[in-house]
């Protein structure tokens, strides 16, 4: 209950912060995209992750406004960054599947869309695919009617679900994110290579954008890129940021 409240203060007294991670097209060297990362700048505690307070705001429904905080401060800034005549980039945020069971979620992009005035083509959500099979009558609705406003919608974690991969034909999935653990022993395990060489194919074959994470090494991302898989995300480009350190880095130099 603690926590909770704390958390819940934390929405309140501006303590939340979203920090940006860099994605990169590898082949043309450009930043095409970020994705928002919530943080959690707690008074005494310090930086908490996200992991350790996203369970207990799904947990306690505190993720919808969170969650719509997130959305409404993420497209806030990309539309900032646009208006700056920064390179035109997307942004990806995660989605809960508690976000799915609420009211009205495709009301609530809807109109932080209209507000922050982004267009929705930099809009692209994230989710996993337990959160596709967890509620897939109602998931397959909204995420349709986000399609019809031009969102994208990525597959988070791919591969490591408990799914079949039947959903790809029913849902309006735009991209598949080839989750970190297999992306980071690509070199060292001959399995991994083989469930990323797959991945990579798979997404190819269904006409699928595929985007690597937690690409640590030059050698990963030339594995990656010898694949045709060029978009990447990972500390090899850089660890999540401020919004400020990104602008500074990667957007007002070009
Ligand atoms: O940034 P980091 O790798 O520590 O994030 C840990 C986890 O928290 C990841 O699984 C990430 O998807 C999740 N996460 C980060 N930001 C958000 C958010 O705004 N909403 C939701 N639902 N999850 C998030
Ligand atoms: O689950 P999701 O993919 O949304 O979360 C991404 C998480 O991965 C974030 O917590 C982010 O900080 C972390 N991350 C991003 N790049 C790397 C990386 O290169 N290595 C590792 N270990 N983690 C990363
Ligand atoms: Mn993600
Ligand atoms: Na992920």
């Amino acid at each position: 209950v603690k926590f909770e409240n704390a958390l819940y203060k934390a929405l309140d007294q501006n303590e939340l912060m979203i920090y940006y991670q860099p994605q990169i097209n590898y082949e043309t060297n450009t930043i095409v995209g970020v994705e928002a990362l919530l943080r959690w700048n707690h008074p005494t505690e310090g930086m908490v992750s996200p992991d350790e307070f996203i369970p207990i705001a799904e947990e306690t429904g505190l993720i919808v406004p969170i969650g719509e905080w997130v959305l409404r401060n993420a497209c806030l800034q990309i539309k900032e960054w646009h208006r700056k005549g920064f390179p035109l980039i997307s942004v990806s945020v995660n989605l809960s599947v508690r976000q799915f069971e609420q009211d009205n979620l495709f009301g609530m992009v809807k109109s932080i869309l209209k507000k922050t005035e982004l267009a929705p083509e930099y809009l692209h959500l994230e989710v996993t695919e337990n959160q596709i099979i967890k509620n897939s009558d109602i998931t397959l609705k909204t995420m349709e009617q986000l399609k019809g406003l031009g969102i994208s919608i990525a597959i988070d974690d791919f591969g490591t679900g408990y799914s079949s991969l039947g959903y790809l034909k029913n849902f309006p999935i735009s991209t598949l994110k080839i989750d970190k653990s297999f992306v980071q022993d690509i070199i060292q395990d001959e399995d991994n290579a083989a469930i990323t060489n797959t991945i990579i194919t798979l997404a190819q074959n269904l006409h699928l954008n595929v985007i690597a994470e937690g690409v640590e090494t030059k050698e990963q991302a030339e594995f990656l890129a010898a694949r045709s898989c060029y978009l990447m995300q990972g500390y090899y480009f850089s660890r999540p940021m401020k919004a400020e350190d990104i602008a500074e880095l990667y957007l007002s130099c070009g």
